[in-house]
């Protein structure tokens, strides 16, 4: 691989005017990146000697500095008349711009001949593949490379549209071979791990919107989350990489949480999301060792993704599902289900301060009548769990069948909905909700009548969102112990945590971010 300096990052500005365009420029400095793009093809009354002359002395005090234009054909806004178009940037390398960024397509050669003998020291010409649809193949991208390098380029950029998320790999396969420097860029939602992960593979810049604005490309991600959420300098040809597959996935808090924790411990390793359609295919496309090098997994892969593995913890096969996956040092894939000890050490703990100080050998849970409201995956995961610290469980459902079938394989009991309503065998008894009613918009549903509460000493709800659940007030009110159902996320996160890196998680530290972007 070639040795190319750290990875730039660089703002493109799509502003109409050159004032506007000025702030930005300001903005985006003061965010952290590198240089900007000035895309000429979006202002409005382009003058080009007197704009240009404006934009580039500005930028000569600050950055160095991109001209940027495209035809109207390739994407970009720029309708006007094609020699207009070069003329100005032309005038752009003349006035010391620090990049021109022209297509391939538009006869490069006789662009580059034009401007001999005008360039600046530092100049460098940037020639440009765009595919809005696609990513084509291996050997299509390293022609078109070659192309690009023929016409006396500097650099060349690749631009691709992600379909899959597996496309990405052939950006950093062609990024890392490249022998001239390289700009690889997979857009859409599917494509933004391309744009991350630029230096890993040693892209020579990488896109980062201006927070507020319009970006420039889909999937492109602000230059503050890059710097701030990615920890973008840090990214190394041997960072280790870690994600959560899921579909969708964006909303997910685990890149943040986890990035944090890596950069608190100096750990060169960085947590993505994944957005995968074949989780197969995608574990198959990234199974080099530093790469997927731990994931977590959530909907719709859970149960998918138990026959990518070669092993399984026997609960997680029980419960048919997993949500860690870790890569071992032969390769082979491990799957874990992180999500039950998650909620069962949250209850644990629950009832410990209830009871006072019991010998942390003996779980809490033992000999317990616990109640499962729900038999769909975070009800198998109760169930399992309690079952495995002896609790003695029992499941309830709306549809009684699948209740019982849940129960028998723990060896508890079934009842339905109704028949919990005034089910009270004995006092103290643990509550865990884990059906769907009451999810958020219908926060005020509940899966248990108020008066049913007061024979449960601890309730605890597997939705976090509302923290605070119609049940688990009411079942304050009646006195019982309560377990909020961040508590089995943050935990479950510590769990994923200890199984990617071996370190023990920074507990402190998930609970105050959690708090912070609740
Ligand atoms: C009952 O089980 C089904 C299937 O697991 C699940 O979709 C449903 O939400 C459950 N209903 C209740 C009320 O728990
Ligand atoms: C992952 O977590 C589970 C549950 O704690 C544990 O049993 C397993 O050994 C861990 N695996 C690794 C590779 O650390
Ligand atoms: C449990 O019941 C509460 C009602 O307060 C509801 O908000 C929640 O969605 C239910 N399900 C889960 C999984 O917690």
């Amino acid at each position: 691989m070639a040795s190319f300096p750290l990875t730039l990052l660089c703002t493109p500005l799509m502003c109409t005017t050159v004032e506007e365009m000025l702030i930005e420029m300001k903005k985006a400095e003061e965010v952290g990146g590198d240089l900007v793009e000035i895309r000429l093809d979006c202002m409005k009354d382009f003058n080009p000697p007197r704009d240009l002359e404006t934009l580039i002395m500005q930028l000569l005090t600050d950055f160095p500095r991109t001209q940027h234009s495209r035809r109207v054909r390739e994407g970009g806004q720029y309708k006007g008349d094609e020699n207009r178009r070069l003329d100005a940037l032309r005038l752009a390398v003349e006035l010391g711009a620090g990049y021109v960024d022209i297509e391939l397509e538009v006869v490069a050669h006789d662009f580059i001949n034009s401007i001999q003998g005008k360039k600046r020291d530092n100049f460098k010409l940037i020639v440009s593949y765009h595919n809005f649809h696609s990513t084509p193949s291996p050997e299509a991208i390293g022609d078109l490379v070659a192309r690009i390098q023929a016409t006396g380029a500097d650099i060349a950029k690749i631009s691709t549209m992600a379909q899959d998320i597996t496309d990405c790999a052939r950006i950093f396969q062609i990024t890392v071979h490249s022998e001239i420097p390289i700009i690889g860029i997979a857009t859409g939602e599917r494509g933004l791990i391309s744009r991350i992960l630029s230096p890993k593979f040693g892209g020579y810049l990488t896109y980062g919107a201006l927070e507020g604005g319009e970006p420039s490309a889909p999937g492109q991600p602000t230059a503050k989350d890059l710097l701030e959420l990615y920890n973008f300098r840090l990214i190394r040809p041997h960072t280790k990489v870690y994600g959560n597959i899921g579909k969708p996935v964006g909303h997910s808090k685990s890149p943040l949480l986890f990035n944090a924790a890596f950069k608190s411990v100096g750990l060169n390793a960085v947590y993505l999301h994944f957005l995968v359609d074949d989780i197969e295919k995608f574990l198959k496309t990234y199974s080099a060792m530093d790469f997927a090098s731990g994931c977590s997994c959530t909907m719709p892969h859970k149960e998918v993704a138990l026959k990518c593995m070669d092993e399984i913890d026997p609960i997680a096969k029980e419960i048919g599902a997993i949500n860690n996956i870790v890569r071992r040092p032969d390769g082979t894939l491990a799957g874990f289900n992180t999500d039950y000890i998650g909620a069962i050490t949250a209850i644990e703990d629950g009832l410990r301060g209830l009871n006072g100080a019991t010998p942390a050998t003996v779980s809490p849970l033992a000999g317990k009548l616990l109640v499962v409201l729900g038999a769909g995956g975070a009800g198998k995961s109760l169930a399992y769990g309690a079952a495995q610290k002896g609790a003695r469980v029992i499941v309830a459902n709306r549809t009684f069948e699948r209740a019982k079938e849940l129960a028998e394989k723990v060896g508890g009991k079934a009842l339905t909905l109704e028949e919990v309503q005034n089910f009270h065998p004995e006092e103290g008894m643990v509550l865990a909700n884990a059906t769907s009613v009451g999810m958020k918009p219908k926060i005020e549903e509940t899966p248990l009548a108020k008066h049913a509460l007061k024979h449960y000493s601890l309730v605890f709800d597997v939705i976090y969102t509302p923290k605070d659940t119609r049940l688990l007030k009411e079942a304050r009110e009646t006195g019982a112990a309560i377990v909020y159902g961040t508590e089995m996320l943050i935990r479950q996160g510590f769990v994923q945590y200890k199984n990617f890196t071996g370190l023990p998680a920074p507990e402190g530290l998930f609970r105050q971010l959690i708090e912070k972007h609740a």
